[in-house]
């Protein structure tokens, strides 16, 4: 298919524009892809370069601080565990009966990379209105190639464009959202060069995540029972305590700071006299932690419920006995 054309007919297509769905259009192309990857089975690169092509020109419509609208249920951390990603929507409800809201790591860790982020990129394109994929720290190129993606990428597709194709998509993702102008969300914490949510509307993301600055720790921070800024033991962004976290709420006028990027046993962890909330939705994470995964469903009054689910049993899945990968340790 010749993208260009296609698009072309597409921009043309005046039905597109009144269709009551909001679908992207290009729907019997992405349903059937959306089935292919329902059964675990990945794209074929044609069809990875179609769709990153079409997921491009919806996300760079996309704000640094996208608004979002509740109700809407709100993901973290997936990290390559596909069937635990299936169970994810099985718990909360089909897309896009239920809106979604996922705060980055869909890729690295877990064995199914390449079909978690093709199903979720496909489902932000199949629904653009219903789902929104932030950024995460392993949506970028340098880390993709320590923990995992890079190396999965070149054994199912047997060289590195597909890998390619997603990292120059990663640049194209939102990095926060805000719920309702109440709840800020995005994937790691908050930054040292960020006084106020307009700061982050004058960054430019369209680039690989840098290795400090403001768009890095939004990526990298992590919340902390010691107040002030902190080193991060990461390498990578601050930690920072409830005295920062209450500034920030005030001055923006917040109820709560949504995050992902840690390890919750439960699933979700407040913090910061609920001030701030941490979700991870990958349940037994790298297959062996044993937690527990949750999402946060907010209603219209943007009160949360949280939703917490255990690993998806499976049939085929690699033995947990296996030699342990290096990069899990
Ligand atoms: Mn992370």
């Amino acid at each position: 298919m010749d993208l260009e054309t296609d698009a072309h007919m597409e921009g043309s297509d005046s039905i597109r524009s009144f269709d009551a769905t909001e679908d992207s259009g290009n729907s019997d192309n992405l349903d059937s892809w959306l089935d292919t990857l329902k059964q675990c089975k990945f794209l074929s690169q044609k069809n990875v370069e179609k769709l990153c092509s079409m997921a491009k020109d919806v996300l760079q419509y996309e704000q640094n601080v996208q608004p979002v609208q509740a109700p809407v249920t709100i993901c973290g951390d997936v990290h390559g565990q596909f069937h635990d990603l299936l169970e994810l929507f099985s718990v909360g409800g089909p897309c896009p009966d239920t809106n979604y809201l996922f705060m980055g790591d869909y890729v690295d860790r877990g064995y199914y990379s390449v079909e978690s982020v093709s199903y979720l990129v496909a489902m932000k394109v199949r629904y653009p209105k219903r789902i929104t994929i932030l950024r995460g720290n392993h949506e970028s190129r340098q880390t993709t190639q320590v923990y995992g993606f890079y190396d999965e990428c070149l054994r199912k597709y047997g060289n590195a464009t597909v890998w390619r194709m997603f990292t120059d998509l990663f640049d194209y993702f939102p990095i926060t959202a805000l719920v309702d102008n109440k709840i800020f969300c995005l994937h790691g914490g908050l930054s040292p060069s960020i006084d106020s949510i307009d700061n982050i509307r004058s960054l430019n993301r369209f680039q690989e995540v840098p290795h400090d600055g403001p768009m890095s720790d939004l990526l990298w921070s992590d919340p902390d029972e010691r107040s002030n800024w902190g080193v991060s033991p990461r390498g990578a962004g601050f930690t920072f305590g409830q005295d920062i976290s209450e500034q920030f709420n005030h001055r923006n006028n917040l109820s709560l700071i949504s995050r992902a990027h840690q390890l919750v046993m439960e699933g979700y962890a407040w913090s910061h006299e609920q001030q701030v909330v941490t979700i991870f939705s990958a349940p037994n994470y790298c297959y062996r932690c044993g937690n527990l995964a949750a999402i946060m469903e907010l209603d219209e009054e943007l009160y949360p419920t949280f939703l917490q689910f255990d690993p998806c049993p499976r049939a085929n899945e690699p033995s947990v006995t296996r030699k342990t990968p290096d990069y899990f340790l």
